[in-house]
């Protein structure tokens, strides 16, 4: 019996070998770009470059180069584009786990480095661990609403996600041709076929001594891909309303129970957590300080709803890969509370957004003047038919098509035209 993990005989298992290893890395290299892109997207629809409002990362710089105004259209975009990052990112995990697993020997390889080549590629390669287990885990800790991180998790989500991927990227040129043509040679359980390794001193996957299987390797593809579709089951159905969320087990938010009725949908974060009182939002307390321009108004709630008031279909879609479908929302028009200080409705401009709320998160916000301009982005006072409730952000709160959940303050306050 070898005792090193430096030594091959050491590592017993007959599924170790080239097709595993290239079928997950070719599962891996199509799912995580899919991330990227979608977390790229995620952050620019999240408006960090209306700094310093929404975003505490200073020094973005070139990292914010892509970054774009995000679209009012399609409605369900941000939905889209979340809820497949989430979703696809926790489906991913059983894959993840495998592909490391699979190449778990080469970690002991020794002697470390032979070249300067091969002391920089495994350089690139503890990034590419080290960068992949950051964002898996910095994702799931944030989804599951552990917020134990220094500082935000934004920019640590991020800037992990530039460096992960470089070395993914430099990962994927130099192996990507191999696992291909590994795939295309050969058939499950037999490694005949397959391509010379990368280098010639790189020693094989293939165990010198293989234990008796106790799966095969069709049966591990199997149970590694069932895992993945066990977790896609129990998490996908929190972009759905009715009967479905059920089915998302893995799903937080078990705490806030929305009900049943016109405001019975999810609720990210209580009237009663977020330190919102009754007194401060009745009739008489309440008013709505608008500032552009032509000075500030105030509002009481009666008073707005006086204002030409109208309706949009628009979901939530939250940043952590939860939405609820199309909700009737019915307001005033973000461009007209800004043709109420001074501005014209079809060039209006950025709007700061700020909350009663004192403490915690997403007291404010800062929406595009795009954003602003559509017509369907309401101050929206009632929900589905019904005063919107407590937990929903009554008196008032902001609804924007195909924008993150964050940007829809509850319990607004105070809005503030131009001048970011
Ligand atoms: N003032 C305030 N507004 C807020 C939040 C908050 O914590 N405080 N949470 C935001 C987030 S992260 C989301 S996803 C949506 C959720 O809206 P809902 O609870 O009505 O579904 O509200 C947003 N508006
Ligand atoms: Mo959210």
């Amino acid at each position: 019996m070898e005792r090193s993990p430096s030594s091959p005989a050491f590592w017993r298992s007959p599924l170790r070998g080239p097709w595993f290893t290239s079928l997950l890395g070719v599962v891996l290299l199509a799912g995580i770009t899919v991330l990227f892109v979608t977390g790229l997207l995620s952050y620019a629809a999240y408006n960090p470059d209306l700094s310093p409002v929404n975003d505490k990362t200073p020094d973005k710089g070139v990292l914010g180069f892509y970054l774009f105004p995000w679209p009012t259209d399609p409605p369900w975009l941000y939905r889209l584009t979340q809820g497949v990052h989430v979703t696809l990112g926790i489906a991913l995990v059983p894959v993840l786990l495998a592909k490391l697993w699979s190449v778990v020997p080469r970690l002991f390889q020794l002697p470390p480095a032979r070249s300067v080549a091969h002391a920089l590629e495994r350089l690139s390669l503890l990034l590419l661990v080290g960068g992949v287990l950051f964002e898996f885990v910095t994702g799931v800790l944030n989804i599951q609403l552990a917020y134990v991180f220094p500082g935000s998790f934004y920019p640590l989500h991020f800037y992990g996600a530039w460096v992960f991927f470089a070395a993914f990227a430099v990962h994927v040129v130099l192996r990507a041709p191999t696992a291909l043509r590994n795939l295309r040679r050969m058939r499950t359980g037999d490694e005949e076929g397959a391509a010379p390794p990368v280098s010639a001193e790189e020693p094989s996957l293939v165990s010198p001594s293989p234990d008796e299987p106790t799966v095969s390797r069709r049966g591990a593809v199997w149970l590694v891909g069932g895992g993945s579709l066990l977790l896609l089951g129990t998490t996908a159905g929190q972009n759905f309303d009715g009967p479905v969320r059920r089915t998302a087990l893995l799903a937080p938010h078990g705490g806030a129970d929305p009900g049943s009725g016109p405001n019975g949908f999810q609720i990210n974060k209580t009237a009663a957590a977020r330190g919102i009182s009754a007194a401060e939002t009745s009739e008489e307390a309440w008013r709505l300080v608008v500032t552009g321009p032509s000075g500030t108004v105030r509002l009481s709630r009666a008073e707005l709803a006086e204002l030409p008031l109208h309706s949009a279909a628009l979901p939530i879609a939250c940043v952590e890969g939860w939405s609820t479908s199309d909700q009737w929302w019915r307001g005033v028009r973000l461009r007209d509370l800004a043709a109420l200080v001074g501005h014209e409705p079809e060039t209006a401009p950025d709007v700061l957004v700020e909350s009663l709320q004192r403490h915690g998160a997403f007291r404010r916000a800062a929406l595009r003047a795009n954003q602003v301009r559509d017509p369907r982005s309401l101050l929206a006072l009632d929900v589905n038919g019904e005063r919107l409730s407590p937990d929903h952000g009554h008196p008032a709160r902001i609804i924007v098509p195909a924008a993150p959940g964050v940007l829809n303050t509850k319990w607004v306050a105070r809005m503030t035209f131009g001048e970011l």
